[in-house]
């Protein structure tokens, strides 16, 4: 797409070109038939899948639920290959559906996003990327809520002679880690992905944990006809599911306790559920994240079945040592990751123990002692949530910047707008349900409002829209008393609240309440006349 005149102006420009920004474009052009751009970093589509190569880099979701709702016609000759679809087959049904849909047209690759500032003279937002100037009425943020990738700050980086990568920017080529010596820092849900993968390659592998992760059997399989088939006669029964759910996944969670279950009981409900895998273990029971003995029960089940697949007890001590509740950190999907220890190449180094102190030109050196490596995996997250908004300069009304409302932390109205910023929408932003949910199906809720919204506006001649100061700080304080009924505020080391950042406000930034409830209480703002925003 060929874009230098500064004089161009749009009716909506949507930042990112991800699963949201596609839907976002296809929904405003096609739908209310606006002029509408999407503006891309990368050189091509797919957002956090165009990013994240790393090896064994998959999906948490099931594959026939992360995907879009909005056209029959795109899920029945989309055939997803296995449960837990890879990255790479991900960006293959991002294409697929850019292709389909005839996106790329209006997409603007290659331009990162400086600054947006608003221009109350002429209502228009002016656009600056690092090649062209662009203006337009209403901005749409899709810019993803993992993206913005975390490097800690650890002394002598530089000194370090080796390969270096970070899972979140993995390289376009594949990397060799054949008879290497490779060093994994983080154990969340990419180290753990990765390490069984590199560990069929590397000569050895030393992981160094900080805190350990819960994680749970993914059970991923190849799907058969036989299951699609089926898929395209329910597609109508999967959407209702999808919605009725508290998270936006294919079942229902049950409003049973564990502490009230029977043992025999219980145990038998945990084994069944860890047999057939996945997330829906976290919601075997009702009471998981809300009821402290419950979350004891849940975790013991989970650290005897760590026990049983570590054979080295040591080692199975460090991974079980678990301070906070299940479930109140992101919990990972594995194949093979407790396994992995099992190999006489794999080592687990404990930096609660032996916390790392800099890196040497040949590796990296700990209070415990020096490791020589010749490559180093940093599987350290992500600034979420926040991170990749804050990174572009966005400055509201009489210049004030977002980056100053959000001082105290992100303080949005239902994790959609910003008081100041009329016209400026947030897909999946912080305050709105997001990576507590399986995320297409919180972005089809917010790309339907938004949309929905615009249309409202242009039908009663609206040419404004801004949440109201009041309104913004009574749904942050919301979220803020949404969490504290839950177990969550036990692990306020987590990046659910900032804490991995250092200099990070801390505040709990998506909502807790469950998609279901804010697709609930967002549908009925949008009834009531946009309560609680400013409409001119
Ligand atoms: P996460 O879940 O943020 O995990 C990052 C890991 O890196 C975690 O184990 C951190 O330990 C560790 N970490 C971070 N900084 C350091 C330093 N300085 N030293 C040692 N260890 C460190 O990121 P992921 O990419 O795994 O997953 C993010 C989401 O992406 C995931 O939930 C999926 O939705 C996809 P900590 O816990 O902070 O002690």
């Amino acid at each position: 797409m060929n874009i230098s005149k500064s004089s161009d102006v749009y009716d909506a420009i949507i930042i990112g070109a991800g699963f949201s920004g596609l839907q976002q474009l296809f929904f405003l052009r096609d739908k209310l038939g606006l002029k509408t751009l999407v503006i891309e970093e990368a050189y091509d589509l797919g957002g956090t899948w165009f990013w994240n190569r790393y090896p064994g880099a998959r999906c948490d979701s099931q594959s026939y639920s992360y995907c879009y709702y909005f056209s029959k016609e795109l899920l029945k000759e989309w055939k997803w290959e296995e449960k837990y679809p890879s990255q790479k087959e991900i960006l293959k049904y991002l294409n697929f559906v850019a292709d389909k849909l005839a996106l790329r047209s209006n997409i603007l690759f290659n331009n990162k996003v400086i600054s947006v500032s608003y221009n109350l003279e002429n209502n228009k937002y002016c656009i600056v990327t690092n090649k062209v100037k662009i203006r337009s009425q209403y901005v749409i943020s899709a810019v993803g809520c993992l993206s913005s990738t975390n490097i800690p700050v650890i002394p002598n980086l530089k000194d370090f002679n080796g390969e270096i990568y970070h899972t979140g920017s993995w390289p376009h080529s594949d990397v060799d880690f054949e008879g290497k010596r490779v060093g994994v820092i983080g154990t969340g849900s990419s180290g753990i992905q990765a390490i069984p993968i590199i560990a069929k390659k590397a000569s050895e592998v030393f992981v160094f944990q900080r805190t350990p992760n819960f994680s749970i059997p993914a059970r991923n399989e190849n799907l058969s006809d036989e299951f699609f088939n089926k898929f395209c006669q329910n597609i109508d029964n999967y959407k209702a599911l999808m919605k009725k759910s508290r998270h936006g996944h294919p079942w229902l969670t049950p409003e049973t306790s564990i502490v009230k279950t029977e043992k025999n009981r219980r145990e038998e409900i945990f084994e069944e559920a860890w047999k057939a895998g996945g997330l829906r273990f976290r919601e075997c029971f009702g009471d998981t994240l809300t009821n402290q003995d419950s979350n004891e029960l849940i975790s013991k089940f989970i650290k005897s079945k760590i026990r049983s697949l570590v054979k080295n007890q040591e080692t199975a001590r460090v991974l079980t040592k678990f301070d906070y509740p299940f479930g109140t950190k992101r919990p990972a999907l594995d194949t093979d990751y407790f396994e992995t220890f099992n190999n006489s190449n794999v080592h687990l180094i404990d930096l609660k123990k032996s916390p790392i102190k800099k890196f040497i030109s040949k590796g990296l050196e700990t209070s415990f002692g020096q490791y020589a490596l010749d490559v180093i995996v940093f599987a350290t997250g992500f600034d979420a949530l926040t991170g990749s908004i804050l990174k572009i300069d966005f400055k509201g009304k009489d210049n004030v910047r977002l980056i100053d409302s959000w001082k105290e932390g992100a303080k949005t109205y239902l994790g959609l707008q910003v008081n100041n910023f009329p016209n400026l929408f947030f897909i999946t932003g912080p305050g709105s349900p997001s990576v507590l949910t399986n995320m297409p199906q919180s972005i089809d809720h917010n790309v339907t409002w938004i949309t929905d919204c615009i249309k409202f506006m242009k039908k009663n001649k609206y040419s404004i829209i801004e949440a109201s100061k009041l309104a913004v700080d009574q749904w942050t304080d919301h979220v803020q008393k949404t969490v504290e009924k839950t177990l969550f505020v036990k692990a306020k080391h987590s990046w659910y609240y900032g804490s991995n950042i250092p200099g990070k406000p801390r505040l709990f930034l998506p909502y807790s309440g469950g998609l279901k409830k804010y697709r609930r209480i967002c549908n009925k703002i949008a009834k009531d006349n946009y309560y609680g925003f400013i409409l001119k």
